[in-house]
């Protein structure tokens, strides 16, 4: 881990490769670099349908946000699933989706309404912003509780 990251020991992610989707290299580079900013990753992986994310998030309470990528052009397909497991109270931590998101890989405004329409939280090009994004959503932490001291 990257001595700076220190403060982020311990914080979980979920992170994996959407269901139709076989693209691992970048799904590998996104654990690395997480980790070494100083995240616990739960890594599912390529080819991971929505309900095996929900049932990691089931499975970590901790978590802080599911991280989907995917590459082949299919996320929407993919991703279709999530308005019924929101709605069966399961996925409710923040959804962020990168990668190649339509056919084409140029995806319009359009595409990224719709995904964002399903319930995805965040879009991201870069994986450089994961880090950025996941301390802004952070939740606000009680400020921690420091003495009295007696001498
Ligand atoms: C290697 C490769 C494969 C390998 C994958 C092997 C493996 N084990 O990973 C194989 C041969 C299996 C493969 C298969 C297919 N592939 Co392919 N593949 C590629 C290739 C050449 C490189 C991908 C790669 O590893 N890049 C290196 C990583 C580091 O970069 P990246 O994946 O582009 O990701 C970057 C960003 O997208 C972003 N990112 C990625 N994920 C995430 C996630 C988050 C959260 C964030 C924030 C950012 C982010 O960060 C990365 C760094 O900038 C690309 C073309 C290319 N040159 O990029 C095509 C490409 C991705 N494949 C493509 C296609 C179409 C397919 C197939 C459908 C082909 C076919 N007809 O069978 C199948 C689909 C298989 C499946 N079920 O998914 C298309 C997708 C186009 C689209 N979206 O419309 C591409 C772009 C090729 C092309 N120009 O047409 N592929």
């Amino acid at each position: 881990m990257n001595p700076h990251a220190e403060h982020r020991r311990g914080r979980l992610v979920i992170l994996g490769v959407a269901a139709s989707d076989a693209h691992a290299v970048a799904n590998h580079l996104i654990a690395m670099r997480l980790r070494q900013d100083g995240f616990v990753v739960v890594n599912l992986g390529v080819c991971t349908p929505l309900e095996e994310f929900a049932d990691a998030v089931d499975a970590n309470p901790g978590a802080e946000a599911v991280i989907v990528g995917s590459l082949n052009g299919h996320a929407y397909e993919d991703l279709r699933g999530l308005p019924r497991l929101r709605a069966a109270g399961r996925m409710n931590v923040p959804v962020v989706l990168g990668g190649n998101l339509c056919v084409g890989g140029d995806d319009t405004a359009a595409d990224r309404q719709a995904l964002l329409d399903l319930g995805v939280d965040h879009i991201l090009g870069d994986p450089d912003a994961l880090t950025p994004l996941l301390d802004a959503l952070r939740p606000a932490r009680p400020a921690p509780v420091v003495g009295p001291f007696h001498a």
